[in-house]
């Protein structure tokens, strides 16, 4: 039994879709609603103490953290690999996800977003200003990398797992009308990405508990 506790607008939470439709795994989704404060209800907690999702619980073991789910679902389920044999190689395809899940994708959270406006009295257009700014920097560094290191994909022609946290960051992007013409790279991977069906198939519109 394999379950995956998401929001249908959480980009780390879809980072880990994109992963188990890779490896051809069914599970099912609950969904946690994050604009209504679920993530901080004491029986959610009770399960995942971070207060955030996604959380992945399979035959009774629950693991937080996108990186550390889809790092446990290449170790038990090893086929289609997400990460090349070469331990430098590895490194390297790490390192952009890192660079996204640690350089661009905290300083956009919901709970980040919400702070500006509840303690700084941040209006709209300033939050976006804010958004818009670190999604800027982000994706510059993103372009420099896809630069050296793409082909089809992020890291030469096979998928990996860097691709997995692209497209949901892109995705966000699109969401919040961040401009992209600047990074050519950037979108042409993610539409190559994005033209296979297990990253169609996750797609935050697709989900269960997508609102119109
Ligand atoms: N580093 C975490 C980030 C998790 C995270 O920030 N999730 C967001 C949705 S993408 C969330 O739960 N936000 C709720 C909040 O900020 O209160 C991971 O990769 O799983």
């Amino acid at each position: 039994m394999r379950r995956l506790y998401g929001y249908w607008r959480s980009s780390a939470a879809y980072r880990v879709r994109i992963a188990l439709n890779i490896k051809g795994l069914e599970y099912e989704q609950v969904a946690i609603d994050l604009r209504a404060g679920h993530q901080k209800a004491p029986e959610y907690l009770r399960r995942n103490p971070h207060g955030l999702v996604p959380w992945y619980e399979e035959n009774g073991v629950g693991i937080s953290q996108s990186s550390a789910i889809i790092e446990y679902l290449e170790e038990r389920y090893p086929e289609p690999p997400l990460l090349p044999r070469d331990p430098a190689d590895r490194a390297r395809v790490r390192a952009i996800c890192q660079l996204i899940a640690c350089e661009i994708h905290p300083l956009n959270n919901l709970r980040v977003l919400n702070h500006l406006r509840s303690e700084w009295n941040c209006d709209e257009e300033q939050v976006m200003l804010w958004y818009r700014h670190w999604i800027a920097e982000g994706m510059e560094m993103v372009e420099r990398q896809l630069e050296r290191s793409a082909g089809r994909y992020c890291f030469g022609d096979g998928v990996t797992m860097a691709d997995l946290f692209l497209v949901p960051q892109v995705y966000n992007a699109r969401r919040y009308r961040c401009p992209l013409e600047a990074y050519p790279e950037v979108c042409r991977v993610e539409a190559n990405c994005n033209a296979l069906p297990p990253f169609e198939l996750a797609l935050p519109e697709r989900q269960p508990d997508a609102v119109a």
